[in-house]
């Protein structure tokens, strides 16, 4: 005879979103269904009827008919940088385009100059109003790059900042190097020097000091070249770092395919890739990550080949691309309706994109991304009817709280944090573990 289990939390009177892979209907819906927490892990879910005789638990929540999913997951923002570029989206109203922009010296460098002034603390400020926005709506996992330093000192500092903001904050930041993301003005004309600087020098420190989970580059004309790019990919790998890439945003340089040769967790944008590109990602098991936030605020018309992607099974990922350049967002919900509006994803593939695949496309997928026995204990509560709900609503948010490895924030704390009423030193402490 086993003894009743006794779980730290016990939600009751819940619908449950499980985004399981197995389940046999999209959401992986259990209505009137019950979900325990113990260390941070899930320790039971299903419906109410099923659970052991004889359970306990310390805290018992009712959820007076709210839905459970799992904790969001932006697996693509560029959150850590200095300065805004408001003045180039005035620019380009009046007829500048992102690359001409670039290509005067502005885009990606205007922000890397930016960076590279601000203090530790101020790109730590910065970051933690955007972090605190993405949280407030149920994000319990976030990536985010470097690649507005563009020198070893400021990559270092950026990924030291996103490092910090997940030991401060109840969310999982996973960390990527992305050097390669523009040639610096001090190396123009000169790419093959600067790649030769990120593969000898940046990326050998960035992995001696653990301070990088991943790899990305942006291979792009107004970027690097796909023989730039597998130069830095083969240094990642021989230093046992996964990699991803900036693919097919602009142009079709063949990126997917150069992603999936390397065995990328994901190629992310592709709006230009081919069929042979995504024929690659299925073979190799890349993520697609769709990055609706970009392709609206640079007013994109080329699709990414949705159909293909679906056609071959190759999962779909959605992310805010949260960046100052071409995706000024710290909404994941409204990214969730512009896939849907913009993307024609169905709202439970919309859903999946930022639970299950989005976990997948960071290497996470045994830990996060679905509620599973086993997996961290990340949920978010809403109060909604029925999940597609959350793709449906345009500027609602309505997160009811949050739980990040076991430990609850209701939905209040959460709210004030990305509202700016109060000031925000204060926001910041009580945000704080
Ligand atoms: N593609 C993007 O959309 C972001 N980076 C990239 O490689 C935008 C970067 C920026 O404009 O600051
Ligand atoms: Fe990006």
């Amino acid at each position: 005879v086993t003894a009743a289990p006794h779980w730290d939390d016990l939600w009751l009177n819940v619908n449950l979103a499980t985004m399981d892979a197995s389940a046999t209907q999209p959401y992986g819906i259990v209505e009137d269904g019950a979900l325990a927490t113990h260390k941070g892990r899930i320790a039971w879910l299903g419906p109410k009827k099923d659970l052991p005789a004889g359970a306990r638990a310390t805290r018992s929540h009712d959820a007076h008919g709210a839905w459970l999913t799992p904790g969001l997951i932006d697996c693509h923002t560029h959150l850590v940088y200095g300065g805004s570029r408001a003045n180039e989206f005035e620019a380009r109203l009046d007829g500048a385009s992102y690359e001409s922009i670039a290509q005067a010296g502005g885009g990606i460098r205007a922000t890397v100059r930016a960076t590279r002034l601000a203090s530790d603390e101020a790109l730590t400020f910065r970051a933690t109003e955007r972090l605190a926005d993405l949280i407030a709506e149920g994000v319990t996992t976030i990536e985010i790059k470097s690649g507005y330093g563009l020198d070893l000192a400021t990559e270092l500092r950026m990924l030291e900042v996103a490092r910090q903001l997940g030991l401060r904050y109840p969310v999982t930041v996973m960390t990527t190097l992305l050097a390669a993301h523009a040639v610096p003005e001090e190396f123009t004309n000169r790419a093959d020097d600067y790649i030769d600087l990120v593969c000898n020098e940046i990326i050998p420190r960035a992995d001696a000091l653990k301070l990088a989970d991943a790899v990305d580059a942006f291979c792009e004309h107004i970027a690097f070249t796909p023989t730039q790019v597998e130069r830095v990919f083969r240094t990642a790998r021989a230093h046992g770092l996964a990699v991803k890439l900036h693919a097919d945003q602009l142009s079709d340089l063949g990126g997917a395919a150069l992603a999936a040769r390397f065995g990328a967790l994901s190629a992310d944008h592709l709006e230009y890739t081919s069929e042979r590109g995504v024929a690659a990602m299925a073979a190799s098991g890349t993520v697609a990550v769709l990055l609706p936030g970009a392709f609206y605020f640079l007013r994109e018309s080329r699709l990414p080949p949705i159909d293909g992607f679906r056609a071959r099974s190759v999962p779909m990922a959605i992310a805010t691309d949260c960046n100052p350049g071409s995706s000024p967002c710290t909404s994941l919900l409204l990214i969730l309706n512009m896939a849907c509006t913009l993307f024609r994803l169905t709202p439970a593939e919309a859903l999946a994109g930022v639970t299950r695949h989005a976990a997948r496309a960071l290497g996470l997928a045994t830990r996060v991304g679905q509620l599973r026995v086993g997996l961290d204990a990340d949920l978010a509560l809403w109060d909604v009817e029925h999940p597609r709900e959350l793709c449906y609503a345009i500027g609602a948010n309505p997160l009811i709280a949050s739980v990040h490895a076991g430990a609850l924030r209701e939905r209040d704390i959460l709210r004030q944090a990305s509202a700016k009423r109060v000031d925000s030193r204060e926001l910041i402490g009580r945000l704080q573990l």
